[in-house]
């Protein structure tokens, strides 16, 4: 059995949302396309008490971009963002949630983040996804989403590491880029640990076909 998983697609990520990801509301038309053809579609939120310590605004004298240490990892400073139920943490209004069937939230923790669906970025705490997904016989996830260098980056890998099959939806992606090049850099990465590289394309049939 194979499940989709939709990778933070939330207002805060798109043009306009306090950490915007460049295009980021071009990936929520692939979702949308995708969703009806997985039995089991499961979208992660972001989902961050308004003290969190990935907020720059909760460092008083450091800035966003600034690397702090958190739970023992390195930590990217961030705009505030996804803070628990703010307009900024729904789903964008044009994804159609009906074929959601888990929502995982992630990030709840004040003083870890959680750039994974799977584990805080210490992976000592789990989110529940992985047995949420080997209940239901789930062995391959095809991962899209936001943003390629950070959250669905560290799902896929996480995903790999738990041995399911992990695909990733290229052009169902969008990065940071916090640095030119990340998003592809991570795509690599990804590529390197064992995620194959598809597009929508790939599962919907190609246009030229009709
Ligand atoms: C994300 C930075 C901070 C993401 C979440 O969804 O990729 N990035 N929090
Ligand atoms: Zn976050």
């Amino acid at each position: 059995m194979r499940a989709l998983l939709l990778v933070d697609l939330q207002n805060d990520f798109m043009p306009g949302g306090s950490l915007a990801v460049a295009d980021g509301d071009a990936v929520v038309d692939v979702a949308n396309g995708l969703a009806p053809l997985f039995p089991l579609v499961v979208a992660t939120t972001d989902w961050h008490p308004r003290d969190h310590r990935s907020f720059a605004s909760n460092h008083p004298g450091r800035r966003v971009g600034d690397v702090v240490e958190l739970g023992g990892v390195p930590q990217v400073l961030w705009p505030d963002h996804c803070v628990q139920a703010t307009p900024g943490a729904s789903f964008h209004s044009s994804l159609d949630v009906a074929p959601i069937g888990y929502v995982v939230r992630k990030g709840t923790h004040r003083d870890i983040d959680s750039y994974s669906a799977f584990f805080d970025n210490d992976h000592r705490s789990g989110t529940g996804l992985e047995a949420y997904l080997r209940e239901r016989g789930v062995l391959d996830v095809f991962v899209m989403g936001l943003a390629t260098d950070y959250c669905v980056r560290a799902t896929a890998l996480d995903a790999v590491s738990l041995d399911f099959g992990v695909t990733l939806v290229a052009d169902g992606c969008r990065a940071v880029e916090m640095q030119r090049g990340d998003g592809e850099r991570a795509i690599a990465e990804m590529r390197a640990a064992g995620v194959g590289v598809i597009t929508s394309e790939h599962l919907l049939g190609t246009p030229e076909s009709k």
